[in-house]
C-alpha cells in the first residue's frame, strides 16, 4: 500500500533540491584538462581495467560485500541537529532497524570511462556534457533512466561475458541482478550498523570527503579508512541515484516494487561537490526528479539478490 503525499516537511528538501535543480547546467570540474578527446576511447586508466568496461581492477571488479545484518536507519535530532524531519522514521521513533540480506555495492561512483565504455557498445544516446567529462571523474548528467539502462547493460554484459569472475558469474546465475541500490542498501554501505553521522564518523571531515568545491574530483581521491566498508565518496563528489522511490519514512521495501509508475520523485543520496557539509550526511534524502540531467548527479551500482 502507498502512504499519503509526501508531508510538508518533506517537501522542504524538495524545494531545496528543486532550486539546487535549477543551478546553471555546466559547472566546471575541478582539475580539468583540455588533451581529453571528448568522445574517444578513454584508454588506459590507473586501478582500472580497459579489457573489462573500465570497471575496477580487483577480484570483484570493483563490488564489495555488504555482508547481511541489521542497521539503523534514519536520524535522531537529539544525536544529529542538522537532521531533517524526513529523515525521521516514525512519530515514535527517530530511528529504525532494518534487516538486509547481502547485498554488493561498488567502491567507486560511476566513471566517465565506464560510461564510454556502455555507450561505445550499445550506441545509446548520452550528449557531450557526459562524454566530455575526464574520463576517472564520476559520471554527471545523468538522468535516473540512463543510470537504470547502464545498470541493465551491464547486468546483460556481465551475464555473457567469460571475462566475468566467477564470484559474480556465480550470483547472477542464481538471480541476483546489476540495478542501482535503493535507499536502505545505501545507507547502509554508508555508514554501517552503528548509525554514524558521516560514513568515517560523527564530524564533518573535508580530507574524507569532496562538498563545498567547484567540481567533480576523480573517484576515490578521497581515503576513507574509517568508513565501514572501504567504499569511496558516499559522502560528496555527485549525489547517487537509487532504486528507491521518494516516499515518507517508515522505510517500506515494497514502495521499491510496487506502484512505481506513479512515482515523481526518485530518492538520490549523498550530496555533492556543491553541497554544505549538512546534504553530505549519510541519512539525508533527496529527492529528484527522474528526467534530470545535472552536472551534480551521478550514480554507483550494486548487485541485489532482490
Ligand atoms: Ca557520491
Amino acid at each position: 500500500m502507498h502512504k499519503a503525499a509526501v508531508p510538508l516537511t518533506a517537501l522542504g528538501l524538495v524545494i531545496a533540491v528543486w532550486i539546487a535543480l535549477s543551478l546553471p547546467r555546466s559547472l566546471p570540474q575541478a582539475n580539468a584538462t583540455s588533451d581529453h578527446a571528448a568522445t574517444g576511447d578513454p584508454g588506459e586508466i590507473p586501478g582500472f581495467r580497459a579489457d573489462a568496461w573500465q570497471l575496477p581492477d580487483d577480484d570483484l571488479l570493483g563490488f564489495v560485500e555488504i555482508p547481511a545484518g541489521r542497521f539503523l536507519m534514519g536520524s535522531d535530532v537529539v544525536i544529529d541537529p542538522m537532521a531533517f524531519d524526513i529523515e525521521r522514521w516514525s512519530s515514535a521513533n527517530a530511528q529504525g532497524t532494518l534487516e538486509l540480506p547481502t547485498f554488493y555495492i561498488g567502491r567507486f561512483e560511476v566513471t566517465v570511462a565506464q560510461i564510454h565504455a556502455f555507450v561505445e557498445a550499445t550506441g545509446y544516446p548520452l550528449d557531450e556534457q557526459v562524454l566530455s567529462g575526464e574520463p576517472r571523474h564520476p559520471a554527471a548528467f545523468i538522468s535516473w533512466p540512463d543510470a537504470i539502462a547502464y545498470s541493465r547493460w551491464l547486468d546483460e554484459t556481465l551475464r555473457n561475458s567469460p571475462a566475468t569472475p566467477v564470484s559474480l558469474s556465480t550470483l547472477l546465475e542464481a538471480g541476483w541482478r546489476v540495478t542501482l541500490p535503493t535507499e536502505a542498501e545505501w545507507e547502509k554501505g554508508a555508514r554501517g550498523a552503528d548509525g554514524r553521522i558521516y560514513p568515517w564518523g560523527s564530524e564533518p571531515r573535508r580530507d574524507r570527503a569532496s562538498y563545498e568545491q567547484r567540481g567533480t574530483t576523480p573517484v576515490g581521491s578521497h581515503e576513507c579508512p574509517e568508513c565501514p566498508f572501504g567504499l569511496y565518496d558516499m559522502a560528496g563528489n555527485v549525489w547517487e541515484w537509487t532504486r528507491s522511490p521518494y516516499q515518507p519514512y517508515p522505510y517500506d521495501p515494497t514502495d521499491d516494487t510496487e506502484g512505481l509508475e506513479n512515482e515523481a520523485l526518485w530518492v538520490m543520496r549523498g550530496g555533492s561537490f556543491a553541497d554544505p557539509e549538512r546534504f553530505v550526511r549519510a541519512a539525508n534524502r533527496g529527492g529528484a526528479d527522474p528526467g534530470a540531467r545535472r552536472a551534480f548527479i551521478g550514480f554507483r551500482i550494486a548487485i541485489s539478490p532482490s
